[in-house]
């Protein structure tokens, strides 16, 4: 069948009021299909096109890391991490997961000196890369929030993609390592991705007393926070959710 565009159907003046050559004629076929069927692909490919973008790429190279990070906002949660910190990779792998965020965080860092540089620099370059997928912010939910229990601990995490960075910090933890990672770290990588992000970010750890429970109920309900944020909002897809006009 060769598809000849056409803006007018095949049809002289008479033919038009007659309806059964739609059903008889090939070229009618073809028109109908041209111009309705595939527009209206077109259409959702488009659509699906834009969604689909909503994805980054950050790669960042210092004297202390290499970090390579992607992220697809409309993913299923896929998770690949790489940081050479076990206890971080669990976290990340849960921050992924929860949030329904496609993540690939690859760092080779200094780690013979500690896990430092490398816990804040994933956390600058993860929150480069939200920013960047999230491009102009028009559609979103803009923001998140989440209570959330893991037996005996319970973390609250509210936050804003409001291009201001700011942290809340209100989480303690009564050891000094879980696995290779210093429990003082948790703070320095949701201040980086809080900084790099431009995120405001309320952290609250409300009750635990198992360490690692503490710490996988902030990843957890800062991934369903943020899941609800970077969402887009179907009665709201073509706005801006800013009075200002720009976030
Ligand atoms: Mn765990």
């Amino acid at each position: 069948m060769t598809l000849i565009y056409s803006k007018e159907p095949p049809l002289n003046q008479t033919e038009k009021t007659d309806f059964s050559k739609f059903f008889t004629d090939n070229a009618l076929w073809e028109w109908y299909i041209k111009n309705f069927m595939l527009k209206s692909i077109y259409t959702v490919i488009k659509k699906h096109k834009i969604m689909s973008n909503r994805t980054a790429k950050i790669t960042r190279k210092t004297n202390e890391t290499e970090i390579s990070v992607s992220v697809n906002l409309d993913g299923t949660g896929k998770a690949k991490m790489s940081t050479g910190i076990g206890f971080f990779d669990h976290m990340l792998d849960q921050l992924a997961k929860h949030s329904l965020i496609d993540m690939e965080v690859t760092c080779k860092g200094d780690l013979h000196i500690d896990a430092h540089h490398s816990v804040e620099d994933c956390g600058i370059a993860l929150g480069q890369a939200l920013k960047e997928a999230l491009g102009d912010k028009k559609g979103i939910r803009r923001y998140g929030h989440f209570d959330l229990v893991m037996d005996e601990a319970r973390s609250s995490v509210a936050l804003d993609f409001s291009n201001r960075a700011y942290l809340v910090w209100k989480a303690g933890f009564t050891c000094d390592r879980l696995g290779e990672m210093d429990t003082e770290l948790f703070r320095e990588f949701f201040q980086a991705l809080a900084g790099a992000g431009g995120i405001t970010l309320h952290v609250t750890n409300l009750t635990g007393f198992n360490n690692h429970h503490i710490a996988e109920s902030i990843f957890k309900a800062t991934a369903k926070a943020m899941r609800m944020a970077v969402e887009t909002d179907p009665r709201a897809s073509d706005q801006l959710p800013s009075t200002k006009g720009a976030l």
